[in-house]
């Protein structure tokens, strides 16, 4: 029995910095390198349809004809991210500054099956993350490697429609098989898919599927996360036998529910809400799915495509820990639409306690404390926050610098209620910024919407220096790392 309140962040806290490859990279088509479904995420003016937060989350099958046939009429920012390709080496050295313990990053699954049905990878793509993970190696810092990051094989989009066909099961575990054998020495934390509950409103982007083409789209949304169950337990059933000693964790977009008011009604209908969001923590950390979907799928007409061995498959790929992006909270109630918006950006609800950012996300950083205590009583495995951040319009100063202190105060409170969980009782392995270098982002396409600590000298169209320029935050996170979360 271990009766000693902990008082802080442990020694080995692994603070850092995340990223994923379609973000960042560019070079789509060098190296062998395939298209992916994000190479097709056009460009679509936030501002031009006067809602600001207007995703390009879904791809209909006509758009994605068109992308083909005129791709000079469209901008794909997701094609040329910020250079990494070919700045690893500086970006890598910038993150070492700061004292990054680790620095999240996603492999492409083209860049090593350019299609997702070859036989044998493929060998540049294999070594350009070589490269990067001995980088990472030089400056003593894990690498943390999401193998599937909102991209895939176009092909495997074209010709199956994405997850909702089983065939993507073998082929991904053929891809998890080969990338852990690669990496096995250099990579000890892993995580199989991002935020495989955002399915549920990026069915492109999480799962390849061209939505016109699947005739349901709640019942195409489970299908294809049953197939990310399978395909993630595979991965991870793989990794204890490739990599004992790595770690393997889930991943979802924590995005907690309040009820509005204190009637019995609404509160059911948040804790609802929430367990439609941890159903797949709940399915991953256990490895069955939890009975109270049962009713769920009932009443939405929902009939999974299982076969017999899928129980066993689940069983034995259960994770090591749940990691979780954390960017706001929802305010829910007893409403026709409730479970239709659970999880999503859409509230309709406004919670009048909160500031927004300049994207209208709500800004609630105790909400991060209360998502751990929950997951953790939940659970009880370690959890780890491998996203949070603010997305703004950063500007360079006259001076020539970034003052961001709006950065500084939305990360400073988070990492205050990181450590209050933490004195709760939460044992959390690390905390990796989103965005910790200016990158496209994953929503918008936009460059403008900007979460670093390092300024990419780039527009929305793709025209700048991409020099780096280290912002306010970036001394100021250097310290927080140094003191262990202590200076803040
Ligand atoms: C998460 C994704 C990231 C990321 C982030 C911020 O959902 O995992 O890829 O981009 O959200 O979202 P956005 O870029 O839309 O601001």
């Amino acid at each position: 029995m271990n009766l000693t309140a902990k008082k802080g962040f442990p020694a080995n806290f692994l603070w850092g910095g995340a990223t994923a490859a379609n973000q960042i990279e560019g070079a789509y088509d060098i190296d062998g390198k395939g298209m992916s479904t994000s190479d097709y995420a056009a460009y679509k003016d936030p501002y031009a349809s006067g809602k600001v937060n207007n995703f390009t989350f879904n791809v209909t099958s006509r758009e994605l004809e068109e992308y083909k046939a005129n791709p000079k009429q469209y901008l794909f920012p997701k094609r040329w991210g910020i250079d990494f390709y070919h700045r690893y080496k500086e970006d890598i050295a910038l993150f070492a500054e700061m004292g990054f313990k680790v620095f999240r990053l996603s492999i492409s699954w083209v860049r090593i099956f350019p299609t997702g049905l070859e036989e044998q990878p493929n060998e540049a793509g294999l070594a350009f993350y070589d490269k990067v993970f001995e980088e990472c190696a030089k400056y003593g810092m894990e690498p943390l490697v999401t193998m599937s990051h909102y991209e895939m094989p176009i092909t495997l989009t074209e010709k199956y429609n994405g997850w909702v066909s089983r065939e993507l099961v073998p082929l991904f575990e053929k891809y998890a098989r080969v990338i852990l054998e690669r990496y096995k020495d250099k990579v000890k934390y892993w995580i199989t898919f991002n935020e495989m509950n955002m399915n549920l409103n990026s069915l492109y982007t999480g799962a390849g599927v061209l939505e016109d083409l699947a005739d349901d789209k709640l019942q195409a949304a489970y299908q294809a996360s049953h197939h990310q169950f399978l395909a993630s337990a595979l991965a991870v059933k793989a990794a204890k036998e490739i990599c004992p000693d790595a770690k393997i964790g889930c991943m979802i977009n924590q995005i907690e529910s309040y009820a509005r008011t204190a009637k019995p009604e609404d509160q059911l209908q948040a804790l609802k809400s929430n367990q439609l969001n941890m159903f797949y923590p709940d399915v991953q950390v256990r490895g069955e799915y939890p009975s109270y979907i049962n009713r769920y799928f009932d009443e939405n007409g929902i009939v999974l495509k299982t076969e017999p061995q899928d129980d066993t498959i689940l069983k034995e790929g259960t994770v090591d820990y749940v990691a979780i992006s954390y960017y706001m909270s929802h305010v829910t109630e007893a409403r026709e639409d409730a479970m239709k918006l659970a999880g999503t950006f859409d509230s309709p609800i406004k919670n009048e306690y909160l500031p927004k950012s300049q994207w209208d996300w709500p800004i609630d950083p105790m909400g991060l404390r209360i998502s751990l205590m929950k997951l953790y009583d939940r659970y009880g495995i370690p959890l780890f926050v491998c996203e949070n951040g603010l997305g703004a319009h950063d500007v360079i100063s006259e001076d020539g610098f970034v003052h961001d202190e709006y950065r500084i105060d939305y990360i400073r409170e988070h990492v205050i209620q990181m450590k209050e969980a933490i004195k709760d009782g939460v044992d959390l392995m690390g905390y990796t910024t989103w965005g910790c270098i200016d990158l496209i982002s994953c929503g918008t396409s936009q460059m403008s919407k900007r979460y670093g600590f390092i300024y990419v000298d780039q527009d929305d169209e793709g025209k700048g220096s991409k020099e780096r320029i280290r912002k306010d935050s970036f001394y100021w996170y250097k310290k927080v790392i140094e003191s262990n979360g202590e200076k803040l």
